[in-house]
C-alpha cells in the first residue's frame, strides 16, 4: 500500500493517522439552555423523534444521509490517486447533490430577516370583547417573532430606510394565531390588487437589478408620485420611523381593522398595536447609511446580542377598540382604510398582555428562514373584516409559502407546527412526513368510527362571526372616503417635533434627489405641497425647484403627540456604551461597573487588543454605541493617550496629535446626537477635537457624575438639542 493511498483507520496494517484533530469520536455537543425550538410534536400528535437534542448530528460517527458510517470524505474515490474519479461515488454525488439544493427561494417580500423565540401572557383585560384563550387570565403562550425588511433580498443590510415586518406567531392551545404586522400602521395601497405594482416598483429595476434595498429611486417615487394613496406610508417611511435603531425600539401593528368575537358572540372592532417596553427609538440617516456598509447586519446583531445577555426585550400588546356599527366608522375615519390611522388620543391603546423575547433561534434556516407567516391563522374569538388589502392577503401568504417551502406540507415544518392536536384530512403531497392512520380520510365515513368529529363553538370551534354582508352589486371599485390620501399625512406632519420634520425633509431631499427623471421629482413636490407648505418649500429649496401651490385644501388637523418619538424618557437596557481608553491594560473596572449597573453593556475601545478589550481602534466604529465615555489616561503613558501628545502650551494643534480613528469616533458620535462623556485626562481629548465641556450632551467630571450624567441623557435616546431648529413649524 503506498503511502498516497487512503488510509483506513483501524484497518490492518494502518496507523491510526497523524494529524491534530482528536482521535476519539466525541459525542454530540449537550444543547444550549433555553434555546430549543418549539415542542417537536408532528401533526398527528405523535412525538417524531426528529428533535436530537438541539444537534444536527445524533451520533458520533459521520454518516451518510442513510446512517453508513463513513471513514473519508475529503477525498473523492477515484481510480488512483491521479485518475479520474468514479461514477461509483454514491457519498460524492449524495454530498454535492444535497449542497446544489441547499438554497430555498427567499421571500419575494420581506427576505431579510431575524427571529426569537419568546412568551406571551396575558392580563385578561380583553376576556370581555373576545374569548381567544390565550387572551384569558394569566394564559401563557409560546411565541416565535420574526422581524424584517420589506424591499431588499436576503443578504441586504439591515438599516435601509424601509418599512419593517414585525410578525409573531402564536403557539395557542386552539391553534396557531399569526399577527403578521409592520412597524407602520398604514400600507401603500388599499386593495391588495395592487400589491404587485407597489413591490415591482419599490425592488431594483428589472434591466440592471440596482439600487438593492433601497426606495430612493426613479421607479418607486415614479408609483407613489402617481399613486396619491400611498402617501402617508411614505411619509411614515421618510420619517425616522424607516430607520429604526433596533428591533426592541420598534412599534407594530396590525394595519387592518380586525372584528373580536366575545363567549357571547358580541363582536367589537380592533386595531392591534404592539408597543416596546424601550420606546420607539431611530437611527439617525448618516448612522443608517454608515452601519450599512460598515455592519449590515446592525439590527439582527443587536436583537442576537441583547437576549443573549439577558436584556430580554418586551413589547405591550394593545388593542383600540371601536363599536362594530354598520357603516364600520370612527369618528368619520374609515376603519376598512389601510391607509388611515386612528389617533390614540380619540382611541387610546387598552393592554391586553406582555410579549417577552426570551431565545434566540438554534439554527436560522430551520427557524427564521422555514418560519411561514399567514393573516388567514387564527384562532376563535379573533375574526377578519372586509378590508380589502386584509382579504388579499388571506389568500396571498399560502400561495407563496407552497413555492418558498416546496409544497402544501410547510405546517408540519417543526417552527410551524402547532402545539394544539392535529387530525386534519390533508393527506399526502411533498415533504408528508407524517405517518397517518386509518382508512377514511373523508367525511362522512363509518370505516373510522365517524372520527373525525366536529367541535361546535362549545367544544372550541372556530365559528366565522355571522356579520351581515352589505347589500350591493359587483364593481371594481372602493367607498368614496378611500378618496382622500392627504388630511392624514397633514394630522403626522403637524404632529412631529421640530428635529422629526428636519429629519423628514431631509429623507424627502435625498430621496427626490437621488431620482433622476424631473416629471418625478416635481410631481414628489406636488404631493408635499399638498400636506405641508413649509415641508414642500424646504424640499424644493434643497432639489433647486420650484414649490407648487397645493391642489387640495389643507386642514388644520388637531396633531397626535402618540406619534412623534421624543419628548418622554425610557429604560436603558442593552444600550452600549463604549469606553475609549488610551492603554490596553488600563483599569476600567469603575467605568465597566456603572455602565452594567445602569443596565447597559460597556464595550472598552482601546488602540490595541489586550486583555478585557472588545474593540480597536481598527475595529471600532460609533454606529456600535450609544454613548461614549473618553477614559481617564494612566500615569504615565501620556504618550500612548489617544491624545498622543496634547501639547497643550505649544503651537501645535492639539488634533493633528489625535488618533485619527478616535477623532472619527468622537465627532461623529457627537454628529449623531450622542451623549459624550470625559473622566479626568480623557477631556483633552474634547478638547482636541474642539469640544468644550459644556457642549449640549458632553459632560466631564470624575466617574461617578459622568455616568450619572450620561445615564440621564441616554433616557431621551439622543441629545435632541444638537439638532437645532431649522423649520419654524
Ligand atoms: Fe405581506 N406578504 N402582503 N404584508 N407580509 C408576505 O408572505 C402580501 C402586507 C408582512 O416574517 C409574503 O411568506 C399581500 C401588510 C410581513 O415571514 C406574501 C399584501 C402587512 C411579512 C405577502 C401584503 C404585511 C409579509 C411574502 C397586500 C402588514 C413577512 C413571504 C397588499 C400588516 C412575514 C410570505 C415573515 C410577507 C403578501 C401587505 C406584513 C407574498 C398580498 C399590509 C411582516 O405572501
Amino acid at each position: 500500500m503506498s503511502s498516497k493511498d487512503p488510509q483506513i483507520p483501524g484497518a490492518p496494517g494502518v496507523e491510526p493517522p497523524s494529524h491534530e484533530e482528536p482521535t476519539e469520536p466525541r459525542g454530540p455537543l449537550p444543547p444550549k439552555a433555553d434555546q430549543s425550538g418549539p415542542e417537536t410534536v408532528s401533526p398527528t400528535g405523535q412525538e417524531t423523534g426528529t428533535d436530537q437534542g438541539g444537534v444536527a448530528q445524533g451520533g458520533a460517527y459521520l454518516t451518510t444521509a442513510q446512517g453508513a458510517r463513513l471513514y473519508e470524505t475529503d477525498h473523492s474515490l477515484k481510480a488512483g490517486p491521479r485518475g479520474p474519479v468514479l461514477l461509483q461515488d454514491h457519498h460524492l454525488r449524495e454530498k454535492i447533490t444535497h449542497f446544489d439544493h441547499e438554497r430555498i427561494p427567499e421571500r419575494v417580500v420581506h427576505a431579510r430577516g431575524a427571529a426569537a423565540h419568546g412568551v406571551f401572557e396575558s392580563y385578561g383585560t380583553a376576556t370581555r370583547i373576545t374569548r381567544a384563550a390565550f387572551l384569558a387570565e394569566g394564559a401563557r403562550t409560546p411565541v416565535f417573532v420574526r422581524f424584517s425588511t420589506v424591499l431588499g433580498s436576503r443578504g441586504s443590510a439591515d438599516t435601509v430606510r424601509d418599512t419593517r415586518g414585525f410578525a409573531t406567531k402564536f403557539y395557542t392551545d386552539e391553534g396557531v394565531f399569526d399577527l403578521v404586522g409592520n412597524n407602520i400602521p398604514v400600507f401603500f395601497i388599499q386593495d391588495a390588487i395592487k400589491f404587485p405594482d407597489v413591490i415591482h416598483a419599490g425592488k431594483p429595476h428589472p434591466d440592471r437589478e440596482i439600487p438593492q434595498a433601497q426606495s430612493a429611486h426613479d421607479t418607486f417615487w415614479d408609483f407613489v408620485t402617481l399613486h396619491t394613496e400611498a402617501t402617508f406610508h411614505t411619509l411614515w417611511n421618510m420619517s425616522d420611523r424607516g430607520i429604526p435603531r433596533s428591533y426592541r425600539m420598534m412599534e407594530g401593528f396590525g394595519v387592518h381593522t380586525f372584528r373580536l368575537v366575545a363567549a357571547d358572540g358580541s363582536t367589537t372592532l380592533v386595531k392591534f398595536h404592539w408597543k416596546p417596553q424601550l420606546g420607539v427609538h431611530s437611527l439617525v440617516w448618516e448612522e443608517a447609511q454608515l452601519a450599512a456598509g460598515i455592519d449590515p447586519d446592525f439590527h439582527r446583531r443587536d436583537l442576537a446580542d441583547a437576549i443573549e445577555s439577558g436584556a430580554h426585550p418586551q413589547w405591550e400588546l394593545g388593542v383600540q377598540t371601536f363599536p362594530d356599527t354598520e357603516d364600520q366608522l370612527f369618528q368619520g375615519i374609515d376603519l376598512l382604510d389601510p391607509t388611515k390611522i386612528v389617533p390614540e388620543e380619540i382611541a387610546p391603546v387598552q393592554p391586553v398582555g406582555l410579549l417577552t423575547l426570551n431565545a434566540n433561534p438554534s439554527n436560522y434556516f430551520a427557524e427564521t428562514e422555514q418560519v411561514a407567516f399567514h393573516v388567514g391563522n387564527l384562532v376563535p374569538g379573533i375574526d377578519v373584516t372586509n378590508d380589502a388589502l386584509m382579504q388579499g392577503r388571506l389568500f396571498s401568504y399560502v400561495d407563496t409559502q407552497i413555492t418558498r417551502l416546496g409544497g402544501p406540507n410547510f405546517p408540519q415544518l417543526p417552527i410551524n407546527r402547532t402545539h394544539a392536536p392535529v387530525n386534519d384530512m390533508l393527506r399526502d403531497g411533498m415533504h408528508q412526513t407524517a405517518v397517518h392512520r386509518g382508512v377514511a380520510p373523508y367525511r362522512p365515513n363509518s370505516l373510522d368510527g365517524g372520527c373525525p368529529f366536529l367541535a361546535g363553538a362549545d367544544a372550541g370551534g372556530y365559528i366565522e362571526a355571522p356579520v351581515p354582508v352589505p347589500e350591493s352589486r359587483k364593481v371594481r371599485d372602493a367607498a368614496a372616503s378611500f378618496d382622500d390620501h392627504f388630511s392624514q399625512p397633514r394630522l403626522f406632519w403637524r404632529s412631529m417635533t421640530s428635529p422629526e420634520r428636519e429629519h423628514i425633509t431631509a429623507a424627502y431631499t435625498f430621496e427626490l434627489g437621488k431620482c433622476y427623471e424631473q416629471a418625478i421629482k416635481e410631481r414628489g413636490l406636488q404631493v408635499l405641497a399638498n400636506i405641508d407648505g413649509e415641508l414642500c418649500a424646504a424640499v424644493a429649496a434643497g432639489l433647486g425647484l420650484p414649490a407648487p401651490a397645493p391642489q387640495v385644501p389643507l386642514a388644520d388637523p388637531e396633531p397626535s403627540p402618540a406619534l412623534s418619538q421624543l419628548g418622554r424618557t425610557w429604560p436603558l437596557d442593552g444600550r452600549t456604551v463604549g469606553i475609549v481608553v488610551a492603554d490596553p491594560g488600563q483599569d476600567t473596572a469603575e467605568l465597566r461597573q456603572g455602565v452594567h449597573a445602569a443596565g447597559m453593556v460597556p464595550l472598552v475601545v482601546a488602540p490595541t487588543g489586550g486583555d478585557g478589550v472588545q474593540r480597536t481602534f481598527a475595529t471600532a466604529r460609533s454606529i456600535e454605541f450609544d454613548a461614549l465615555v473618553l477614559a481617564d489616561a494612566p500615569e504615565p503613558a501620556a504618550d500612548a493617550h489617544p491624545v498622543r501628545d496634547a501639547k497643550a502650551d505649544e503651537d501645535t494643534a492639539a488634533v493633528t496629535d489625535l488618533d485619527p480613528r478616535v477623532l472619527l469616533l468622537v465627532t461623529e458620535a457627537y454628529r449623531h446626537g450622542k451623549a459624550i462623556g470625559a473622566v479626568g485626562e480623557g477631556e483633552a481629548v474634547l478638547t482636541a477635537v474642539g469640544l468644550a465641556a459644556g457642549s449640549a450632551g458632553v459632560v466631564s467630571g470624575d466617574t461617578a457624575a459622568v455616568l450619572a450624567r450620561l445615564t440621564e441623557l441616554l433616557t431621551a435616546h439622543r441629545v435632541w438639542d444638537r439638532f437645532p431648529p431649522v423649520l419654524t413649524g
